[in-house]
């Protein structure tokens, strides 16, 4: 009898900084829609470069690995990015998740995971790269903003379009009344997004 290995669970690992939402929404689906099994992936770990992320307690909550990378204990970004990188290659990841994750990625670490990095960031991207978008988006009079779903190059915000949501800008928004509606969008978004690209990955190649 001849046996055939099984083929090894997929890893996600998600990087984040903060509140973990983002997170918490894909490891939720993770868990409903049971991906280990329809998909063969689990979220393997979430890191965070902020020891006080309340994501890393959400997360420990639904017994996922946890581990900080405190980029102040580090004297440079390669420095950090190389500790990150060597905590996240023991994993052997086939998508890197950045979930609100705010430190800006050198581009030996980009190119290192070029092809299973993912972003999302708050705004219809090519429209408003970088910080304060939602409060940008209002200044310049737009009646839609949203959120992108996208891989992550060397140039910031750039990467080719994963997937995207819209969210009407209302009469009386604040940065805050609108990030909170995009945000609501993001955690829709950004799980759909992930299990896409996974049921890409199950197709064999040849
Ligand atoms: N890294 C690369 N190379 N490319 C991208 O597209 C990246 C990235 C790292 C993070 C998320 C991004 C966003 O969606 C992201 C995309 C942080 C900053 C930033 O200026 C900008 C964009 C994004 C994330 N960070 C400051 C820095 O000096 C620190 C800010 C802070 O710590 O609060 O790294 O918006
Ligand atoms: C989200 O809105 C995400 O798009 C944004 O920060 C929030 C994180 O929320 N990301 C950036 O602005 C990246 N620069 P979360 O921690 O609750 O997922």
């Amino acid at each position: 009898m001849t046996s055939v290995a099984p083929s090894p669970v997929k890893n996600i690992v998600i990087l984040m900084s903060g509140t973990g939402s983002n997170m918490m929404a894909i490891a939720r689906a993770a868990q409903r829609e049971k991906w280990h099994d329809t998909l063969g992936a689990r979220l393997a770990c979430v890191i965070s470069n902020r020891p006080d992320a309340q994501g890393l307690a959400l997360a420990a909550q639904l017994s996922i690995a946890t581990q900080v990378i405190d980029h102040q204990q580090f004297n440079s970004r390669e420095a950090f990015d190389a500790a990150l990188q060597t905590a996240v290659d023991s994993y052997q990841p086939v998508l890197v998740v950045l979930a609100g994750f705010m430190r800006i990625l050198t581009p030996g670490f980009v190119a290192h995971y070029a092809g299973r990095l993912i972003n999302i960031h708050p705004s219809l991207l090519p429209a408003f790269t970088g910080l304060h978008t939602h409060q940008r988006a209002i200044d310049a009079g737009c009646e839609v903003t949203g959120a992108t779903v996208h891989w992550v190059t060397t140039e910031l915000d750039h990467g080719r379009i994963v997937r995207q949501a819209v969210v009407p800008i209302l009469p009386g928004d604040t940065a805050d009344t609108l990030a909170a509606r995009v945000l609501s969008q993001e955690h829709l978004l950004y799980p759909q997004a992930v299990r896409r690209l996974l049921q890409q990955l199950r197709k064999p190649s040849s």
